[in-house]
Order: C-alpha cells, then structure tokens, then sequence
C-alpha cells in the first residue's frame, strides 16, 4: 500500500503538532457556519476565524488551540480530545455533529408545537447515553389555558409518566418570566445543551437569560431569516450572566433518530419496565411472546401504557450489538 502522505507532508504535521504545544491559545467554538467559526478566547473575547482542514469538522463546545492570522482572524490548530459529542443525521441522513462537551440536556417542549411523546423519550435516551442529565424543559406555560383538550390531555399523560420516572420537569414561560429564576439555578456551572421542536422558544429564552445571545455578530453566522421568521441554522454557545456555566441554543430538531450505543441508557429512561421486568419468569425475558412475561400482561391490563412500551422496545431493537 502506497502511503498517503509525503515524508515531506509528515515532517511538516508533526512540526506543526509539536509547535503547537508549545504556543497555542486556548479557546472554545462558539458558533460555525460552513467553514466559519467563531471563538471565545480565555479573557472571553470572540473572535473569527478558519480551522486547518487536518482537523476535520469542529462543532460547538469543541476546545481548541488558535494562533493569530491575517486581518483580525485566527487559525484554529489543535482539537482537544471532546467528552462527547451530539450527533444527530441530516436530512440526506448523514451524521452531523451539532456540540460537543456537554453535560446537561434541556429538553424544550411547548403546547404549541407539541412534540410526540416517543421522540422526547428518544431524546432521554440521546441524553443518557453521551453520558449528560436530561431536564424537560416546558415553555408558553401561558399557552396551556387555550391548548387544544387534545393537546392538554396528551401533556397531562406525559407529566405524570416523567414525574413518575424522576425525569426533573420545569414549567417555564419565557413571555411571562415564570420558573426563569428556578431554571438559572439549574443551569449554574452546568454546559447545557437545548434540543426541541423549531418553534418551541429555544432563541428567545437564550436572549431573555443571556446577554451574549443578542449579539449582533453571533446572529450573523447563525441565523438565518426568511418571511420574517427567524430560525436558528447552527448551535451556538452562550456564557450565562453574573455565573458560570453556558448555554447552547440550537437549531430544531424533529426526530432524534440516533441509536442508542449503552442498553444502561435505555433502561435509566424506562424505570417503570425495568421493575415490572423484575416479575417476568424468565431473568432474560425480552417481553416479546415468552410466556408470565410481567410487562406484556402490565401491558394488557393498561397499567403500562402500550405507546410508551413499543418505544421502549424499538429503542432496544436499534441499539448496536
Ligand atoms: N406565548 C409564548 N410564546 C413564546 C414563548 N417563548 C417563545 N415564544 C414565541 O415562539 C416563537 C418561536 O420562538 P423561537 O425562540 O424563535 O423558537 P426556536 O425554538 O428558537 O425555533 P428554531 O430556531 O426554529 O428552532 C416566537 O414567536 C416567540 O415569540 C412563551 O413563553 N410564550
Ligand atoms: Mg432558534
Ligand atoms: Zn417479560
């Protein structure tokens, strides 16, 4: 096999890795569009610049080494290795990646748009598996007195099961100000990220908690208008005020079709399978057809809703082996 690169080609990476050790300034991806990046540097300071395409995609929340270049813009050098990663597949269904270095989830979801309650679970056990902490974040609690009886019902069902599995739920409202204070005491110290429906208010909480999110060079590269809506086109990360922690605002999601790689964040989401499994006749059933299977018969008596259990066994299904 022929190498692909020249010695010369060599010689010249690893000086390059070795200088760069040596006398590259941190920094963290804020925002990116294309091959435009935007960095906050150690004093906070944001600046614009490429990376070297050895490095490969650079997504929010990535940590890097930069140098100065040309006309005020710096040359991202170095990618430090990420904790994880956010992937999610594009609509030709190619992964992307949408962040990096993340350890909290807000789950957005609104009575209008009202996401599927299967696709939030899918979303928990995204959230679970990177390893982070899901937080359901409910937004337009004004909106909730005029939601459809269909709508409201539906929310209704799906508290219940959450606060039933100890998912943390926080009914918010971004027009009214309410649950504001308790949700800045969750987000304190925390890189968390917010994934929901277009719609569900993502931006306009980044800008009511935020300063950052209202500036005029991030929207710039990261949104994108169009008949006088605004949607957001790529994850930015926001510092919050007067504390430490960051918010990533991102662009809406409608499925979270990514298959889970850890059965233990399968099974963190479906608690309430997990115990009636323990009543099952066989330790290894796979509440399929096996006979005394604790789940299908909770299932048949409606104590498990039948919805959340075809969910919960596709999720199985998907996960690599
Ligand atoms: N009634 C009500 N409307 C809200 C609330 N929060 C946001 N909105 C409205 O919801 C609409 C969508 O808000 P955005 O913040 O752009 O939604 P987004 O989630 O960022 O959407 P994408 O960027 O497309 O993913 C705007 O018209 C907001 O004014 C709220 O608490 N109550
Ligand atoms: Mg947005
Ligand atoms: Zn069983």
């Amino acid at each position: 096999m022929k190498s692909r690169l020249t010695d010369r080609q060599k010689h010249h990476i690893a000086t390059r890795q070795a200088s760069a050790e040596l006398d590259l300034e941190p920094g963290v991806v804020v925002t990116h569009h294309g091959t435009e990046l935007i960095v906050e540097t150690a004093t906070g300071a944001l600046l614009r610049g490429k990376a070297r395409r050895t490095l490969g995609a650079l997504t929010t929340g990535d940590r890097v080494g930069w140098l100065a270049g040309e006309d005020d813009r710096i040359v991202i050098e170095q990618l430090h290795p990420r904790i994880n990663t956010l992937i999610r597949p594009d609509t030709h269904g190619k992964q992307r990646l949408m962040a990096s270095n993340i350890d909290q989830v807000l789950i957005v979801v609104s009575p209008r748009p009202w996401m599927n309650p299967s696709v939030i679970e899918r979303t928990i056990v995204a959230t679970l598996d990177l390893p982070a902490e899901p937080i359901i974040l409910l937004n337009k609690i004004d909106l909730l007195d005029t939601a459809d009886t269909a709508t409201r019902r539906e929310l209704e069902h799906s508290l219940e099961i959450w606060r039933a599995q100890r998912i943390k739920i926080l009914p918010i409202s971004v027009k009214t100000g309410a649950g504001i204070p308790e949700l800045r005491a969750e987000l304190a110290d925390h890189t968390s990220m917010m994934i929901g429906l277009s719609g569900v208010g993502k931006t306009s909480l980044a800008r009511s908690i935020t300063s950052q999110a209202s500036t005029a060079a991030i929207q710039a590269l990261s949104e994108h208008s169009q008949e006088g809506q605004h949607t957001t086109r790529s994850s930015t990360l926001y510092r919050l005020d007067d504390m430490p922690g960051g918010l990533i605002d991102a662009p809406g999601v409608r499925d979270f079709a990514v298959a889970a790689q850890n059965q233990q964040a399968i099974d963190r989401a479906f608690p309430d399978i997990l115990d009636l499994a323990a009543g099952c006749r066989f330790a290894n059933c796979s509440h399929d057809q096996e006979p005394e299977c604790a789940v299908l018969e909770a299932v048949a008596a409606h104590e498990l809703d039948a919805r959340r259990f075809d969910n919960y066994q596709t999720l199985k299904r998907e996960r690599p082996r």
